[in-house]
Parts: structure tokens; C-alpha cells; sequence
């Protein structure tokens, strides 16, 4: 059993007071908050360490080295990946995706090929793909969702065929909170003989994540969504596929020799990392990744998951609210969309906020998807290791008072 109530004293930012009531912040999907021993290492870093990374040979430059190095292995172990190298560092999903999309895609992409997608994606996996399609004149195709928000496999297999040389979908969606079977679509795009694309944004925090048993090509996640800072984020590739791709980026550190007419490029992982990296936020999502590992990632999905088998049945039972996604809770990670009838989603997030409750309204970059649900926006709450029943019981009651004071007016 996990000690939330030591787990949040380790959140400075939990402990204070917004609109006159203690914070509780359910907008972790968005980006989660950082645990005293994370902002400590950053601190650290630019105390004792700072030095810039694999040039000088200086102590200060040797430390730093090490320590984003040692960041890098402490990240193939937490995706259990075969090697160091095939992890690169980079800002975070969004730019992950769009260096597969302008690398990879590059080089497998051609007229009339398919890429196939889902219309539960995060729009950091859809416009970089539409783009590479319009570059090369390849067709995008999109998976449809089940009424329950679960992914149409009977479509997934008709739109999978041939013609298909990339997948990419969400591991967790952001706005569903569905979990989707990525060994199955891994086999898929495979037997096809094409390539599976992760985003894992909304996964690699919450659950134990193995590349190898996934069965996936490329896997994207971001360091601000599970415990650590913003600006860094992990492409994790396929070491063959990364030796064949070209650099996205091009300058200092990814070279190997410089030439009038031409150069050529250094080994993995740091082709692909050009100009100083962030040095200091990939040695913070190190400690985050230690963090996480002193609680364990089991325990945090299961304090989690306890979180949903709580709080979903009780949103259900309100009357007027529609919770998106699967409604049986078990198959719900640890995101919830949901809305009330009669009220604006904006409407409901600022009448949260007067009660100290931080969620996020609007489309949460899933325009698709949105529309697919027939809605203009929703609400949702989202949940983190440090999220307590109780914060499931003030979400609750200030539903129960926003629908009081929107529908009756005032007391
Ligand atoms: N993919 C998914 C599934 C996401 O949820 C997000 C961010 C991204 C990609 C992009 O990640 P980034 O770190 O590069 O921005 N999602 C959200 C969200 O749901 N609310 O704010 C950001």
C-alpha cells in the first residue's frame, strides 16, 4: 500500500491555498508537478556540475558528461530497451514525433503508401504525419473508436493492409483515457510489413512500460508528464531503423568529420542530437526516473487505477454528467473527459477552480476526437500518484455545487 500522504509532502506546490481552499490539482495529463528530490537535482546540477557535455575533458565537463550519460541508461532500463543508444534525447513528445515523422517517414514514405492513425490521436501525432503525407503524396487513414471509446480493432484490421508502411497511435489516450493493445498492432503493421510509431505521452508515466515485449518500432514520451522537467522528452527507436535514418537536425556534436563539400555523421545515439543538449533537464529526468522507481511503477498504477475504480462510478451517478471513455473503470487509465449538460466545459473549470480544483476544458489538442464525440470541448480531470480519495470527494461536491449555482442560480 502506498503512503500517499508521505508521497504528497514530497510536493512542495501541493501546499497551498487557491481561491481560498486548499489546491487540488487533477490537471496531470497535462503536465504533472515535481517532487522535492527532482527540483533538488536540478538545483544540484547547476550548483556542483555545470559544465557542457561531451567536449571538454575538464572535471566539471567529465561530471556533467556522466551524468547525462548515466541519465540516458537510467532511461533504456525504465523502457526496458536493448541499448543506451537507441535512446535520444529530445524536447519532449511533440518533437519525438515529428523527428520520426521527418526521419523515418523520409525514408520509408513513398507516393500512395499509407499511413494509418486513429481519431483518438493528440494532434503531436497527427499534423506531423499530414504533413509527410503532403510532402510525398501518401494517404492518411484514421481508426475509428467503438461507442464505448475503445479502439474499432475490426476497422483497425480492415485499414491495415499492404499499402500500410507506418501505425502511429497513442498508447493511453489523453482525452479517453483508453488503453490501446499495441502487441496486436505491432503484429499488424509487421505481417504488413510496416512499422509501429508509439506515443506513449500518456502511458510512460502511469504504467510499466517494456519496448521489447510492445513489440513497437519507435516510442515517444515526455519528461514534464512524469515527475520531471519541461524541454526534455525520449525518441527510443529501433537501433537498425536509427542507423538507417538520416539526422533531423544538423551542426556541432552529430557530426563525425567536416568537409568543404560534405560530412558525415557521428554514431548513435548522438547523430541525431546536434548542438548542446538539455544537459541539466536530462539528468533531472533521471532522478525523476529514480523517483519513480523508489515508489515503483506498479505501485503508482495501482494507487492510481484504485483512484478511477473510486471516483468514476460516482461521476456516473451524477445526473446530467457523460463520462467519455470506457465507463467500466478497469478499462480507464488515469484520465477522465467528461461533461455536464446545460453547462459550458469553461463554465465548469472556472467553477472548479473558485473551489481550489485545477482541471483542464477545451478540446485537449484531440480536434478529431472531439468532434467524433459530438462535443465542442470537455472537461477533464486527470490523476497522479499523489491524488487522494479525497480529492475524488472535493472533485465530486463542486460538481454538485457548479450544477447547483449554473442550473438553480444562486443561493
Ligand atoms: N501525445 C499525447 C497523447 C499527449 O497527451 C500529449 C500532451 C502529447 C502527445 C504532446 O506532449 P508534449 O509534451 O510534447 O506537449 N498532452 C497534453 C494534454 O493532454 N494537455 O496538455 C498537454
Amino acid at each position: 500500500m502506498m503512503d500517499v500522504k508521505k508521497v504528497r509532502a514530497q510536493f512542495p506546490i501541493l501546499d497551498q491555498i487557491v481561491n481560498d481552499e486548499p489546491l487540488v490539482y487533477l490537471d496531470n495529463g497535462a503536465t504533472t508537478q515535481k517532487p522535492k528530490q527532482v527540483i533538488e537535482a536540478l538545483e544540484a546540477y547547476y550548483e556542483k556540475d555545470n559544465a557542457n557535455v561531451h567536449r571538454g575533458v575538464h572535471t566539471l565537463s567529465e561530471r556533467a558528461t556522466t551524468a547525462y550519460e548515466n541519465a540516458r541508461v537510467k532511461v533504456q532500463k525504465f523502457i526496458n530497451a536493448p541499448f543506451s543508444e537507441e535512446v535520444l534525447f529530445t524536447r519532449g513528445t511533440t518533437t519525438s514525433l515529428n523527428w520520426v515523422a521527418l526521419s523515418f517517414g523520409e525514408l520509408v514514405i513513398n507516393e500512395g503508401d499509407e499511413i494509418v492513425l486513429t481519431v483518438m490521436e493528440h494532434h503531436s501525432n497527427i499534423v506531423p504525419w499530414q504533413q509527410l503525407a503532403k510532402r510525398k503524396g501518401a494517404i492518411l487513414r484514421y481508426i475509428d473508436i467503438t461507442s464505448d471509446g475503445k479502439l474499432d480493432m475490426n476497422h483497425a484490421r480492415e485499414l491495415i493492409g499492404e499499402k500500410t508502411k507506418i501505425v502511429s497511435i497513442a498508447h493511453v489516450s489523453n482525452v479517453l483515457g483508453t488503453t490501446n493493445p499495441i502487441k496486436e498492432l505491432a503484429d499488424l503493421a509487421h505481417i504488413n510489413g510496416g512499422y509501429l510509431v508509439v506515443d506513449g505521452a500518456q502511458s510512460a508515466p502511469h504504467m510499466k512500460i517494456d519496448v521489447q515485449e510492445l513489440g513497437c518500432d519507435f516510442f515517444a514520451f515526455s519528461g514534464h508528464k512524469m515527475y520531471g522537467p519541461t524541454g526534455i522528452g525520449v525518441l527510443w527507436g529501433r537501433k537498425v531503423l536509427l542507423e538507417q535514418m538520416e539526422p533531423v537536425e544538423f551542426g556541432g556534436e552529430m557530426i563525425d568529420f567536416v568537409y568543404k563539400d560534405h560530412s558525415t555523421w557521428a554514431d548513435l545515439p548522438y547523430k541525431f542530437e546536434a548542438g548542446t543538449p538539455n544537459i541539466a533537464g536530462g539528468i533531472v529526468l533521471g532522478a525523476a526516473i529514480d523517483y519513480i522507481n523508489e515508489l515503483g511503477i506498479e505501485n503508482i498504477h495501482t494507487h492510481e487505477q484504485e483512484l478511477i475504480n473510486y471516483v468514476l462510478p460516482k461521476l456516473q451517478a451524477i445526473e446530467g454528467v457523460t463520462v467519455f471513455g470506457p465507463q467500466n473503470p478497469a478499462e480507464h487509465s488515469a484520465v477522465i473527459a467528461f461533461n455536464i449538460d446545460g453547462i459550458h466545459p469553461h463554465d465548469v473549470s472556472t467553477a472548479l477552480d473558485m473551489e481550489g480544483i485545477a482541471v483542464r476544458a477545451g478540446h485537449h489538442c484531440a480536434q478529431i476526437l472531439i468532434k467524433e464525440l459530438m462535443q465542442t470541448s470537455t472537461v477533464r480531470a486527470s490523476f497522479a500518484v499523489y491524488n487522494t480519495k479525497e480529492d475524488c470527494d472535493k472533485l465530486i461536491e463542486a460538481i454538485h455545487i457548479t450544477k447547483e449555482f449554473f442550473l438553480n442560480g444562486p443561493i
